[in-house]
């Protein structure tokens, strides 16, 4: 019995179960019809900013172009963290922002949104985590690398609107390799592990 635990140890040490690594990118580019102005700002921290003036209407944006080249293509996508580094020139009440990711594949639009917060004074707000598939019950590799987008949506009901100044957005993507200690009954049966099915709602426009 003791040989076959340290076996067993062994086996496990050798699958590097658990190994959960970080890939980071910035967008390099922004989507046609983007609503914020100066959109191209978001790709670096250096205090040039993306603007957009809030209306009554729900406007935004998407960007993309992440370089999510570093992940294994056999990789498990275990959690997604979006930080947003701004300022936003008033709280006035009756104000909604939106933090959003895509999965822009096969012509379909999922999206899925988180509430966004930011405060007057310039910082860093973080969406999502290291465990947090923002209600997606999976990521391929595939869709991170080709088809992920990060969307800055508001609108404002106030007398005087507020303007949302961003300086940068980065994501970070959070994935292990090897075989996860919960899968390892289900060895047989990886190759039939697929998409599950998500809660979405599509975006038609910006
Ligand atoms: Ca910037």
């Amino acid at each position: 019995m003791k040989y076959l635990i340290i076996f067993l140890f062994s086996l496990l040490a050798s699958l590097n179960m658990n190994a959960q690594t970080a890939a980071a990118s910035a967008a390099s580019s922004a989507t046609i019809g983007n609503f914020w102005t100066s959109n191209g700002n978001v790709y670096e921290s250096e205090n040039l900013r993306a603007v957009h003036s809030l209306s009554a209407e729900e406007t935004g944006g998407r960007w993309k172009g992440f370089n999510f080249n570093s992940i294994p293509s056999d990789a498990s996508i275990v959690g997604i963290e979006v930080d947003v580094e701004g300022y936003i020139s008033s709280t006035a009440p009756e104000t909604f922002l939106t933090i959003s990711v895509f999965d822009y594949n096969s012509g379909s639009y999922p999206q899925y949104n988180k509430t966004g917060t930011q405060s007057t004074a310039e910082s860093t707000i973080t969406y999502g985590s290291n465990s947090d598939l923002w209600g997606c019950s999976s990521w391929t590799v595939s869709e991170i690398k080709s088809y992920f987008e990060v969307g800055l949506f508001g609108m404002s009901e106030a007398k005087t609107e507020p303007v949302w100044y961003v300086d940068y957005i980065e994501v970070t993507v959070y994935y292990t390799t090897g075989v996860p200690v919960n899968n390892i009954a289900n060895w047989k049966g990886m190759n039939t592990l697929s998409k599950a099915s998500c809660s979405y709602i599509n975006r038609i426009s910006n």
